[in-house]
């Protein structure tokens, strides 16, 4: 049985800081039915897709920004995009701002917030869950920075790893499935550990600024998005799987969002890309078994990686100095 799956990235427009979920939710939902209109089986809506991007908001106490954050998935204004996707039999992915109340690494019991997103299945339950691992920007208001990125000051660092779950998804019985968000792209660890447990299709979600305000505002334009190409054409090669790349997109409370939302193949090729700032479907049929040609030669895991000589991968954060070449004594 030929193992082709119909999925299609949900580009998002921008999202005004006024402009309530309903709104939101509301054009995921025509999103939805464009999808159900093409064949599509897997739809993929970005990261923080409910709201505005709010990290790049400054609030003192950090309890004033819950109201960015979810409590309960589905919520009385997400039940519609559950609704919608169960009517069509379409499986989707969505990020938004969670609060969960959970013991932490000390077993007290608190308030956490992260930055999530959920796989559903066709049937509406909840296939996965994932939190951010790579929070990108700074913990304290930055004076010198037009726009702030403050994840690091909302969120916690993810706490479930890079999971992937393999399960039934469109006409496929079993697809093994995996996620990122935004930043995550960019490393190569996390595609890594999403390869070492066979995915096969990375769902992604990003809200990734035109200028980089870590570097005063200035980076060549089209190197920007280039640079987000290549990292996910990379890490579907390197590990041999598909992703869906999904961008918000266009002028968002005055910042520029570049959008290019692409779906990629395990060959490490584009095969549909965002042309619009808006929302925007792009669709495509994905061939699983691909995934067989890197994952049985060049990246066949098992026999030709070398696991003795990557313990710096997990062992340090920070890059060190490396030992300095000393001219022989004899010829000094
Ligand atoms: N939301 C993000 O994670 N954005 C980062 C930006 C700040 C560089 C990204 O990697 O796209």
């Amino acid at each position: 049985m030929s193992r082709i799956i119909t999925v299609a990235a949900a580009q998002l427009g921008p999202i005004q800081q006024a402009e309530p979920r309903s709104v939101a939710v509301a054009r995921m939902v025509r999103l939805l039915e464009r999808a159900h209109q093409r064949g599509v089986e897997l739809i993929v809506f970005p990261e923080l897709a409910l709201t505005t991007f709010f990290p790049r908001h400054y609030h003192e106490d950090i309890a004033e920004a819950d109201g960015w954050f979810e409590t309960a998935m589905p919520s009385n204004e997400t039940a519609p995009l559950f609704d919608a996707a169960r009517r069509y039999g379409i499986g989707f992915h969505l990020g938004y701002a969670e609060i969960a109340h959970e013991a932490n690494e000390t077993g007290t019991l608190r308030k956490r917030r992260f930055n999530t997103s959920i796989l559903v299945g066709p049937s509406g339950d909840v296939l996965l869950k994932y939190r951010k691992v790579h929070l990108p920007g700074h913990a304290e208001y930055d004076p010198k920075r037009v726009v702030q990125h403050l994840e690091k000051r909302y969120f916690e660092v993810g706490n479930l790893g890079f999971p992937v779950i393999r399960a039934p998804m469109g006409s496929q019985e079993g697809i093994n499935m995996g996620m990122m968000i935004c930043n995550d792209r960019r490393w190569p660890e996390a595609w890594r550990v999403l390869g070492l447990q066979s995915v096969e299709l990375v769902a992604l979600g990003y809200n990734t600024p035109s200028l980089n305000m870590d570097a005063a505002g200035f980076e060549a334009h089209h190197l920007r998005v280039f640079h987000s190409h290549l990292s996910i054409q990379a890490g579907c090669y390197q590990n041999a799987c598909f992703a869906v790349a999904t961008a918000k997109a266009g002028v968002e409370d005055g910042c520029e969002l570049f959008g290019h939302s692409i779906i990629v193949n395990p060959q490490g090729e584009i095969i549909a890309m965002a042309t619009s700032w808006d929302d925007e479907l792009i669709t495509a049929d994905c061939d699983l078994d691909m995934c067989t040609l890197g994952r049985t030669t060049i990246f066949a895991f098992d026999k030709h990686r070398r696991p003795e000589a990557y313990g710096r991968i997990t062992g340090q954060v920070g890059a060190t100095a490396p030992s300095v070449w000393n001219e022989p004594a004899a010829r000094r």
